[in-house]
């Protein structure tokens, strides 16, 4: 019996990876960048299980069914490829996230099965490589892979896309849950709908990738006051890009206009946070690390609001690994 256990955490993207260019590989539109938090883990065993016809996977302690035991099979099925083996697994995973705070997120579910079951399988895999086989799974686990600040380069095939670390100054958020409930659309379903209908979508490609130069510029200069100003406006394209499509999708609520908007004053008071929301209501607010404290106590009136720093990339649990002959 083969096993390994693997831990990553979610990321949330300064410049956002909206759209794919191949559906398949998971190729994106244009690069991104993140930042890998420090809570919210999740933790994946992949045990091989020879003598089973079938995968199973288990999440939260239920045994998942339909497309999204699908997807992991399939996912199972490039590692086997790659591996040479037949062998199906055994798949069991647990998130930390909150229900529906945005952050049980298919970026640390797929990192860390990446992880697990490329140990698994026996591939030896370097972190690039992981980062590609990650993104396989689901695009924004490629920056996962990856500790702290991570830029995910378009690349343009298989070989090329994947996610590396950056230099950046220190960095903390504060993410605000205005609501728990599903989103309606998923991400994946939305980006397709963008792609096919929104107006705006050449000029959110070309602009997402003079946004990511100008982060990395930003980063490398230690300017935190242009990363958080670039975060910003950035996650309000994407926002727009969204709303233009037909039908439309909407993802911001009226409270989450609400924290950005008490974001801004509070920066008019010296506290200097930037937010950003991905595809739901929640907000996530970089901040100075200094100024942490106060800016999750002045947000906390908009919902739960957790302080968090950045987080270390996808990694095997080493004591949890066991090896004997199968
Ligand atoms: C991001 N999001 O950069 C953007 C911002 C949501 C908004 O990546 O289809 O789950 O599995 O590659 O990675 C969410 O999309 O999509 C996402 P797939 P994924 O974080």
């Amino acid at each position: 019996m083969t096993t390994a256990t693997a831990r990553a955490f979610p990321n949330i993207a300064l410049v956002k990876y909206w759209g794919k260019r191949d559906e398949e590989l998971i190729l994106p539109v244009a690069g991104s960048l993140s930042l890998t938090l420090d809570a919210f883990p999740t933790t994946t065993t992949v045990t091989l299980a020879s003598e089973s016809h079938e995968d199973s996977f288990s999440l939260g302690g239920r045994i998942a069914t339909g497309e999204t035991a699908a997807r992991v099979t399939r996912f199972l099925d490039h590692v086997r490829t790659l591996a040479g083996s037949d062998a199906r697994a055994h798949v069991v995973s647990t998130n930390e996230a909150p229900t529906g705070a945005g952050l049980a997120s298919s970026a640390a579910g797929f990192a860390a099965l990446a992880t697990a079951a490329s140990a698994a399988y026996g591939l030896d895999l370097d972190k690039p490589a992981l980062s590609r086989l990650a993104r396989r799974g689901s695009g924004s686990a490629a920056r996962s892979i990856v500790p702290g600040v991570a830029a995910w380069h378009a690349g343009h095939d298989d070989s090329t896309s994947f996610a590396e670390p950056v230099d950046a100054p220190e960095m903390h958020m504060v993410i605000v849950t205005v609501d728990t409930a599903q989103k309606a659309v998923s991400s994946r379903e939305a980006m397709r709908r963008t792609a096919a209908t929104s107006p705006f979508y050449p000029a959110w490609i070309t602009s997402t990738e003079q946004s990511l130069a100008d982060m990395i510029d930003a980063c490398a200069a230690g300017d935190f006051t242009r990363i958080g100003e670039i975060t910003e406006s950035h996650a309000l394209r994407m926002h727009a890009v969204i709303q233009a499509c037909e039908p439309p999708i909407r993802y911001l609520a009226p409270a989450s206009v609400a924290v950005f908007d008490a974001v801004a004053a509070l920066r008019a008071q010296g506290i200097e946070g930037y937010a950003t929301a991905d595809a739901g209501p929640n907000v996530a607010v970089i901040v100075r690390p200094e100024h942490g404290e106060a800016l999750r106590d002045a947000l906390s009136d908009f919902g739960s609001a957790r302080l968090v720093g950045p987080g270390p990339g996808a990694a095997l649990l080493a004591d949890a690994r066991s090896e004997t002959p199968a």
